[in-house]
């Protein structure tokens, strides 16, 4: 099968990690967003990323529908779950993917005032996902599962917000942490992005343009003056 990427989407990393995660071969082709080719834009109804074309030719968008397909049609990553589990892993999933753009937002930030209204909306799912942890290390348990795959894409960009500005969207949330942590353990946040994803990502989300870019850091739950060094913590 082929996924139609674009390097730091992250809604084309929630599918290849489920990938990734299922050990299901795959090809990637990137495009340019801003410059579509005619072929995609003939197979993509609404002209978006990711695009899968599975074995068979057949053409799916829209992520959501996509990783269903993936679930489905190989061995499942979680098995013998009932409908309501499944129905409950949709919809704690929804919540990571509808907030996708809102940390894209939040990351291109200009100046601080924006980041901390634009972050407070990604704290509120944050804050809803963080009371619904368990102790377990990942979402369902001691095995990987959908809503971890959704929740990868998120607590793997405020890993590499954190290192560069110290600035970290999660914020006091010691079972989001924890998560993260295993979830980063697994491998799977590096194995479903290009080898120069932190690169690409940087040149966008932390470049001088914005204020995470220009190494923001916190002081007392406050910021602080730009510091602009890799490393400030
Ligand atoms: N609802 C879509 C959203 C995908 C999406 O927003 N993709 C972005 C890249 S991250 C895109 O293709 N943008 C180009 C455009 O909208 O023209 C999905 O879940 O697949």
């Amino acid at each position: 099968m082929k996924v139609v990427s674009f390097k730091i989407c992250p809604f084309v990393q929630r599918v290849t990690a489920l990938l990734e995660a299922k050990s299901i071969d795959y090809e990637l082709e990137f495009i340019s967003l801003s410059d579509k080719p005619q072929w995609f834009l003939d197979i993509s109804p609404n002209g978006q990323v990711p695009v899968l074309i599975t074995d068979e030719g057949k053409t799916l968008f829209e992520s959501d529908a996509i990783v269903e397909y993936i679930e489905e049609a190989y061995p499942p990553l979680q098995s013998g779950i009932t409908l309501e589990e499944k129905a409950a892993n949709r919809a704690w999933s929804y919540l990571a993917s509808k907030n996708y753009l809102v940390q894209c937002s939040a990351q291109r930030s200009p100046d601080e005032d924006v980041l901390k209204e634009r972050s407070a909306k990604l704290g509120k799912a944050f804050d809803r996902i963080e009371k619904q942890l368990g102790d377990t290390p990942f979402f369902s348990g001691d095995k990987i599962g959908m809503v971890d795959i959704a929740w990868l894409t998120l607590l793997h960009r405020t890993d590499i917000v954190n290192k560069h500005s110290c600035y970290d969207f999660v914020g006091d949330r010691p079972k989001m942490k924890k998560w993260r942590q295993e979830l980063l353990k697994t491998g799977l946040a590096e194995k479903s992005v290009s080898a120069d994803f932190v690169e690409a990502f940087s040149a966008f989300y932390l470049s001088d343009e914005t204020y995470l870019g220009r190494g923001c850091r916190v002081v007392d739950g406050s910021f602080s003056e730009a510091c602009a060094t890799d490393s400030c913590c």
